[in-house]
């Protein structure tokens, strides 16, 4: 039993924030540390995956796994290979070669500190030793070989080319294009983003041995919540603040990215942000609280937040 689940009234963005820690905890532990052979590759890993982010993906594979009636401990280590997951691909998507970024999280991106080279390969490495940390999920978190293995396959189907990669190829492929719609976007996002924020959810509640309803409202919740977060991505980019952000704003246009404000303006941006996340509430209204709640809470923060 954690913290804030103690008081008697149940604050759930405190409890986001201190499972974020956790999961900051977890994966401190989980990495490699810094002054193992080779070294270079170790502090760089350890540069890119610490010290920043949000810990959405971590914190949403515990809420999951609580509100599916499991431990937010057992869901840790996952959560961790998770944040590694999605750490690789903020390395890559930040390279010259993908969007040529300079700032992420507040600080320098990875190659501008370690060189391209070394950036490709901290990459690779966070992606293959996330798969070594869900490897060893039965010793780890206690579960059954075939939970783990459930788990897996969920974690490649998401990082594969139905997933996160396909998405990226998507987005490469519709730059520059004037004839984007709303749904070629939305089946980007899907993949880009949507497909980890699924198995984070779904891997959460595997864990805690869900049952098909129960999985399937988390689903839903997942799905809608990926949408509402990159509604609200879309926007910060063009209305964030670069301070907050920890990063330059107003990429996306000078790329000349199909975004949703781009496409919808603004306004409708917003009130599509809004309705997918009440339809992310709506979801696991079913389920017991206060799961519900800091999964309610999460949803809410993806489209009010500044970062
Ligand atoms: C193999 C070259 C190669 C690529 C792999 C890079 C890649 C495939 C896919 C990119 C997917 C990607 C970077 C999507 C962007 C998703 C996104 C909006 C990230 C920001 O997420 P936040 O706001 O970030 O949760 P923090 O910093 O809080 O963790």
């Amino acid at each position: 039993m954690t913290e804030s689940l103690d008081r008697a009234t149940f604050d759930p963005m405190a409890y986001v924030a201190e499972q974020a820690r956790a999961v900051e905890r977890a994966l401190e532990s989980l990495l490699p540390p810094e002054g193992d052979d080779p070294a270079t590759i170790h502090r760089a890993m350890r540069y890119s995956a610490l010290g920043g982010g949000k810990r959405l993906r971590g914190v949403l594979a515990v809420a999951a796994c609580r509100a599916a009636g499991g431990a937010e401990e057992k869901a840790l280590p996952l959560a961790a290979a998770l944040e590694m997951i999605h750490a690789y691909s903020l390395v890559h998507d930040d390279l010259p070669a993908m969007d040529d970024d300079d700032m992420r999280r507040g600080k320098p991106t990875t190659h501008k500190v370690f060189g391209e080279g070394m950036a490709v390969l901290a990459g690779d490495a966070l992606l293959t030793h996330a798969f070594w940390v869900l490897g060893r999920l039965p010793r780890l978190a206690g579960v059954s070989a075939g939970t783990a293995l459930a788990v897996i396959e969920e974690l490649t189907d998401a990082a594969g080319t139905m997933g996160l990669i396909g998405g990226q190829v998507a987005d490469l492929e519709a730059e520059g294009r004037t004839d984007v719609t709303v749904d070629h976007l939305r089946s980007i996002h899907l993949r880009k983003t949507g497909a980890l924020f699924r198995a984070c959810v779904r891997c959460g509640a595997l864990l805690a041995g869900a049952g098909p309803e129960t999985l399937q409202s988390l689903t839903d919740y997942a799905d809608a919540f990926g949408l509402a977060f990159q509604i609200a991505d879309d926007i910060l980019d063009v209305t964030g603040d670069p301070q907050a952000l920890g990063k330059r704003p107003g990429r996306d246009s000078e790329r000349a990215k199909a975004t949703y404000p781009a496409l919808v303006g603004l306004e409708e941006a917003r009130r599509m942000a809004r309705q997918a996340a009440a339809a992310a509430r709506e979801a696991v209204a079913g389920l017991p609280s206060p799961g519900r709640d800091v999964l309610a809470a999460l949803a809410d923060f993806a489209v009010g937040r500044d970062r």
